[in-house]
């Protein structure tokens, strides 16, 4: 049977859109991490990093949220696009978000709600940079249904929880109406729906 290990996270959340989308079957272990059991030995043996989302796929264990969702792509033919050129351009929103949108909203949630001393040009300069992301994106979406098109990819999934929760950060969507509409149409799947439900109603995520 596969595995997901994860919490209520932004990172677990896109492994469980992914297999919410493609119906495979799985048991989901949650790893509390605001408990401290991701620096268990049990689940140091698993992820060495100590961090989820963690799958494992009969095989082995997969780390990195964007690498899993990579994975289970090339394994069921979901969430991929046919046209090289255009997977090429999912791969780079794959980075994009790991590398740009996943560190700097990030820091705005820790700046704004984790941290226990206050740092107001830190959270300015990391809002700042959150806002450009969702100019940008905006601007990307622009004509286009999806990050990459017609087709619904693991990027959009990537891309989307961060955006999910851009008002508890304190980010506007309001002058940017096609990354708003991309994200309701993304909240409104029935996957997405259901993705959500292995979170407790008090979860932010
Ligand atoms: N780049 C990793 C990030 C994973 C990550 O930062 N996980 C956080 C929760 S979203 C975590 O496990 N934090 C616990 C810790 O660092 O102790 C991914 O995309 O999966």
């Amino acid at each position: 049977m596969m595995k997901l290990y994860g919490y209520d996270t932004i990172n677990t959340l896109k492994v469980l859109m992914f297999l919410q989308e493609t119906n495979v079957e799985f048991e989901f272990v949650p790893i509390n991490i605001r408990a401290g059991e991701q620096h268990k030995p049990e689940f140091l043996a698993i992820n060495p990093a100590g961090k989820v989302p963690v799958f494992y796929d009969g095989e082995q264990y997969l780390s990195e949220s964007n690498s899993i969702l990579f994975k289970l792509a090339q394994k069921t033919g979901w969430g991929l696009v046919d046209d090289p050129r255009i997977n090429d351009q999912m791969i780079m929103w794959l980075f994009y978000q790991a590398s740009t949108q996943g560190p700097h909203f990030g820091q705005v949630e820790h700046w704004c709600h984790i941290a226990k001393t206050s740092n107001p040009e830190a959270l300015t300069q990391h809002r700042a940079i959150a806002n450009r992301t969702i100019e940008y994106l905006n601007h990307q979406l622009n004509g286009k249904q999806y990050i990459c098109g017609d087709t619904y990819t693991i990027a959009d999934i990537a891309l989307f929880p961060w955006l999910h929760v851009h008002d508890h950060l304190g980010l506007s969507l309001d002058k940017a109406e096609h990354l708003a509409r991309w994200l309701d149409q993304i909240r409104a799947r029935p996957a997405t729906v259901n993705a959500h439900s292995f979170f407790g109603s008090r979860s932010i995520f």
